[in-house]
């Protein structure tokens, strides 16, 4: 059995979180165990909202032996929570603990006294060798990438390594997830009921300094096949009536061959939905965003993150001009271009803070979206601020975008920061041509109620 942890289960006051999408980690974890021949489930209580008292009930009906919990950084605390009702079922279940966090710091994992394992990195086959040790006679020191706690001192067992074949993987085990209707994307990437997320492939090179998907996944791109993620997309497609899909990837574009197979299938094939993905400014042309545009792409997310020209090239390798012809060259395609940006990079002062916004303005997007830079254990950032004795907190459940800063800045004031997302969210939103654009994107009373949450969410939190 797999959980995702509910979100407020640490303060026993589970909230409902404005923004989900399926668990497509655990539901590969899932489709693999279960193709290895063991009975499974998966409970999405994130995503559900479910109380302490409704994931014990569906671990006391299911009586598992083996549970599996995924956790990014900031559920972490929730996890733990997750891990004592497993081990007030029954103290016999073992607990094994995965996902971006558990990476991060898998021996801190292990040592929490209700988890028994922590699996590094991907756990497709590590959580099958486990099964596969805990119904026969096999021994957990023989399963790679893990680390066994619980019972006296750690033990770390040999590395694994990396899938390379990621067309041999099942398909993620969406039919084991709740009904996509209960999924809340964010209103650009799709509506509730037909929406589904979807991974072509693993690992980005790029190592961004606040970014812990190239230490989790490796720096080197494993791409499915075109043929496999369009035997997935038409799978999700027929099997659950989804229309509406976001390539989760960092950049599902960066294999240009691939890309122009993707689309050319999608078509082959009939396929009659929308999709949106991430992309990095120095991959898109013109030639290739015609061809998207016809394969149903409407929307492609940068990740600008900054607006000093040399802030640009240190973090992201590129320039102001690169960034403006991609966004310019995607609205021209007719797709919707999206920016990301975040404040607080070590080097940022005022200045540069207006520099980000400005830039953003000056851009034609049709979205932005701003942050205070969180450092997640795993980054650069994270051991850069913590180096130099500015991280004021360890305490994960503050490291969530939207939180205030968990560090101290040198040059601006956390007030500063905050104060900054906020400016910028304002002058870039409240501008005549952007409401008309989003005005025009309202077609159902989800979208409606999900804008109402963004609009909560960013200007009077
Ligand atoms: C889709 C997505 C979301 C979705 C769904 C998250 C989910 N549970 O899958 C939503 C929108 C809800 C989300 C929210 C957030 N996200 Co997010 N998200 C992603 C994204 C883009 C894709 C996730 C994915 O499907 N990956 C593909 C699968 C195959 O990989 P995986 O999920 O890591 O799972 C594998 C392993 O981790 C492991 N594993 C995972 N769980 C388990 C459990 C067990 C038992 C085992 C054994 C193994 C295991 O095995 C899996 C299969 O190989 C990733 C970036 C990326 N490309 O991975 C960021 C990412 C996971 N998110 C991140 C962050 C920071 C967040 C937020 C904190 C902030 C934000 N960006 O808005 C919030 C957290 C919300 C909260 N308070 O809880 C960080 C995580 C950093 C960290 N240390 O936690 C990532 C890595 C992005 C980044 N650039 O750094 N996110
Ligand atoms: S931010 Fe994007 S490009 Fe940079 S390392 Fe992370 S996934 Fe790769």
């Amino acid at each position: 059995m797999f959980i995702t942890p509910s979100r407020g289960l640490w303060k026993n006051e589970v909230e409902q979180p404005w923004i989900s999408t399926q668990p497509l980690g655990l539901a590969y974890i899932a489709a693999a165990v279960r193709h290895a021949g063991f009975p499974t489930q998966v409970i999405d209580a994130y995503s559900l909202g479910l109380s302490a008292a409704e994931i014990r009930a569906q671990i006391q009906d299911f009586r598992p032996r083996v549970v599996g919990i995924s956790a990014l950084t900031p559920q972490w605390p929730d996890a733990e929570i997750v891990a004592g009702i497993v081990k007030s079922v029954d103290p016999g279940i073992l607990t094994v603990a995965g996902g971006p966090h558990v990476t991060a710091l898998p021996d801190k994992a292990a040592s929490h006294p209700d988890v028994d394992i922590a699996v590094i990195g991907e756990g497709e086959q590590s959580m099958v060798e486990i099964c596969e040790a805990i119904a026969g006679d096999g021994s957990l020191d023989a399963v790679s990438g893990i680390v066994i706690g619980n019972d006296g001192a750690l033990r770390t067992t040999s590395a694994r390594a990396r899938y390379m074949e990621l067309d041999k993987l099942p398909f993620p085990a969406h039919d084991l997830l709740p009904q996509t209707a209960f999924y809340n994307p964010f209103p650009a990437w799709g509506k509730k009921g037909n929406f589904s997320c979807i991974i072509s492939g693993r690992g980005c090179p790029y190592s961004c300094r606040f970014c812990d998907v190239t230490s989790q996944q490796g720096k080197r791109y494993r791409l499915r096949s075109a043929e496999n993620v369009v035997d997935e997309l038409s799978w999700i497609n027929a099997t659950f009536g989804v229309t509406q899909f976001s390539f989760r990837d960092p950049s599902m574009i960066c294999n240009r061959r691939r890309l122009l197979e993707i689309c050319r299938l999608i078509g082959e094939r009939g396929l009659d939905i929308a999709w949106t993905c991430n992309a990095r400014a120095n991959e898109v042309d013109p030639g290739m965003l015609a061809v998207m545009k016809k394969a149903g792409c409407r929307l492609i997310q940068y990740g600008i993150e900054v607006g000093n020209a040399r802030m640009l090239k240190e973090i992201k390798n590129i320039t102001r001009e690169r960034v403006a012809q991609a966004v310019s060259d995607t609205r021209r395609a007719g797709i919707s271009a999206h920016g990301y940006f975040l404040f607080g990079f070590v080097e940022e002062t005022p200045e540069t803070i207006e520099e980000t916004i400005s830039f953003a303005l000056e851009l034609d997007l049709d979205s932005a979206g701003f942050a205070v830079m969180v450092p997640f254990p795993g980054t650069q950032e994270f051991d850069n601020f913590r180096r130099e004795g500015l991280l004021l907190t360890e305490d994960w459940r503050d490291y969530d975008i939207g939180s205030k800063p968990v560090y101290r800045h040198k040059n601006v004031t956390n007030e500063e920061l905050m104060s900054a997302t906020r400016r910028a969210y304002r002058r870039f939103y409240l501008r005549p041509r952007i409401i008309a654009r989003h005005l025009r994107g309202v077609n159902s009373l989800q979208t409606v109620r999900t804008y109402a949450s963004s609009v909560r969410q960013t200007f009077f939190k």
